[in-house]
């Protein structure tokens, strides 16, 4: 395999488009030929993460668990892309800590995307209508209503409206790809 193995982290609210932007690098990455693997949150809570909920403790467990798997994909030398909301600093910076940036390979070896979305357009979108629930009190302690979403300080990519607009799925793909192929990876 001619490939370097690295992971792309998705961080950002619920409904702000992390899972629209990982299928798309995914399926850009598929058309030159590189081999990908999407670690998502909310699919990895039927399996894997099952038996965790949204408190802080299960949310950094939850984090820690998918920074590992990650891990073992990037060794394995796959571009593993992981999106979860991953909403408090530190659980972030300790995935970064797993995967220190390589002697070896001058790259980053954790990519950090923010999906910077306002929560008034994730809110709108609300596609699972959990947003809503949550306002009812019927969900409690939900990212950016009573639970908190910290935004990177330092992030290798973001990913922000542009005059009012939504960049489309390829155009963001486009900004991570581009990365990916700056850095060498691709
Ligand atoms: C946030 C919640 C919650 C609460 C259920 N807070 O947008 P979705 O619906 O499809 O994906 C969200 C998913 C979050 O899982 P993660 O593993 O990414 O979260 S974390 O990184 O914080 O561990 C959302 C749904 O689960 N969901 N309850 N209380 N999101």
């Amino acid at each position: 395999l001619n490939q370097k193995g690295c992971v792309v982290w998705i961080t950002g609210l619920s409904g702000s488009g992390k899972s629209t932007l990982a299928f798309s690098v995914n399926k850009e990455l598929y058309s030159r030929g590189k081999l990908s693997y999407i670690l998502d949150g909310d699919n990895l809570r039927h399996g894997l993460n099952k038996n965790l909920c949204f408190s802080a403790e299960d949310r950094t467990e939850n984090i820690r668990r998918v920074g590992e798997v990650a891990k073992l994909f990037a060794d394995a030398g796959l571009i593993c892309i992981a999106s979860l909301i991953s909403p408090y600093r530190k659980d972030r910076d300790a995935c970064r800590a797993m995967l220190p940036d390589s002697n070896f390979i001058e790259a980053r070896l954790l990519v950090d995307v923010f999906m910077n979305m306002p929560l008034e357009l994730c809110e709108a979108r609300d596609p699972k209508g959990l947003y809503k629930l949550a306002r009812a009190g019927k969900i409690k302690g939900f990212t950016g209503i009573d639970d908190p979403y910290e935004p990177p300080l330092n992030c290798e990519i973001e990913i922000k409206q542009k005059d009012g607009v939504c960049p489309t799925p390829n155009a963001m793909a486009g900004q991570v790809v581009s990365y990916l192929e700056e850095e060498g990876y691709l």
